[in-house]
């Protein structure tokens, strides 16, 4: 099927950076760093109900892969969605709303921490169904090859979801078809208090796509860079071929679960948490920037307080924005399309 060309636009070619790029990761990793340290603030609080997982720790993964994504190109995830959703553009005065479930949210104060959606930014969620988003992927590949359009989508899912038939299908499909789809897995080495060797009769899960012949890679998800270069050489591939791949983002939660979970719980220790916690994706980007002479000390503290304002107002907005009118209960249900 013939393609569309949208106008060329900087697509890195491998994810390659200059100095602006590192300087724009630094501050969205951060940005989601300080956001969600506000959202576990807030929960304590009372002012989010409901679940809420928090990203810390795994921010290099999203921000990495999402920023080399063009306007027009899609982003699907998880219910852990906050930190991609800020990475994709939207704002965090729209994402704090939601949180706290109020009427200037992206969901409108009806989807909650698991359901941040945006159609302005392609952002299409949040879905709180393990594995369930995943054939959700592969039909907005299949609408953009579909339609003739060099767009992609991103898919990302924890580790948990390779165990769901759902996933398998979805890459059968996929495969069969080329179609433009990056399946991102971040493999945090858990789901919920079930380590992945329990639950997976493989470990190195990025394998799994031999099964479907499908271009697939294991990367290191602390460091940004790295997650980058590995996602623009996908990304390359499904817009230029339309060849889906499969890509394993090793990566690791510094927090529970889910707001509900302490933080190290009885199945992981707290050597290994602190292990981890010694590669903070934060921390290896800011060494990154340190050797190149780009950020010092100063110019941290600054980003800082910068952003440390961006979320107090974020919090200040959602606190005032009032709560969905019970009459709003029916609308956004439903759409009628004659497309
Ligand atoms: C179909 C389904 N089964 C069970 C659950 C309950 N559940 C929520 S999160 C989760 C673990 C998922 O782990 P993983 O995919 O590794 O993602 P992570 O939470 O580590 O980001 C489970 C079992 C669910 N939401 N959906
Ligand atoms: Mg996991």
């Amino acid at each position: 099927m013939a393609k569309k060309k949208t106008p060329p636009r900087s697509e890195p070619s491998f994810g390659e950076t200059d100095a602006p790029t590192r300087a724009s990761l630094l501050h969205s990793m951060l940005l989601q760093r300080r956001f969600e340290e506000r959202c576990a603030e807030a929960y304590a609080l009372g002012r989010i109900g409901g679940f809420c997982h928090l990203y810390i720790g795994q921010e290099a993964c999203g921000t990495g892969a999402i920023s080399l994504l063009r306007d027009d190109d899609y982003v699907i995830t998880t219910y852990r969605d906050h930190g991609q959703a800020l990475a994709r553009g939207l704002t965090p005065r729209a994402v704090m709303s939601e949180l706290f479930g109020r009427s200037d949210g992206c969901s409108r104060g009806k989807g909650g921490s698991m359901h941040l959606f945006d159609r302005n930014t392609n952002f299409l969620g949040g879905h709180g169904i393990v594995g369930g988003h995943v054939p959700i992927a592969t039909g907005v590949g299949f609408a953009i090859k579909y339609r003739g359009t060099d767009q992609v989508i991103l898919c990302f899912m924890g580790e948990s979801v390779v165990n769901t038939g759902a996933f398998h299908e979805a890459l059968n499909m996929a495969a069969l078809w080329k179609l433009p789809v990056v399946y991102i897995i971040e493999n945090n080495r858990y789901g919920m208090g079930t380590a992945l060797e329990r639950a997976s009769a493989i470990h190195d899960i990025y394998q799994r796509g031999a099964a479907y012949d499908m271009p697939r890679a294991q990367v290191d998800g602390q460091d940004v860079l790295m997650v980058r270069a590995a996602v623009a050489e996908a990304i390359h591939r499904a817009r230029t071929q339309s060849i889906p791949t499969l890509l394993e983002v090793r990566t690791y939660r510094f927090m529970g679960h889910s707001m509900s979970d302490a933080v190290s719980g009885t199945y992981r220790t707290k050597q290994e948490l602190e292990e981890y916690m010694k590669r903070d994706p934060i921390h290896v980007l800011r060494a990154h920037m340190e050797e190149r002479g780009e950020i010092d000390d100063a110019g941290m503290t600054a980003l800082d307080e910068e952003i440390k304002a961006v979320v107090q107002d974020a919090w200040d907005f959602a606190e005032a924005s009032p709560e969905p009118a019970l009459e709003s209960l029916w609308e956004d249900v439903m759409v009628e399309t004659t497309t």
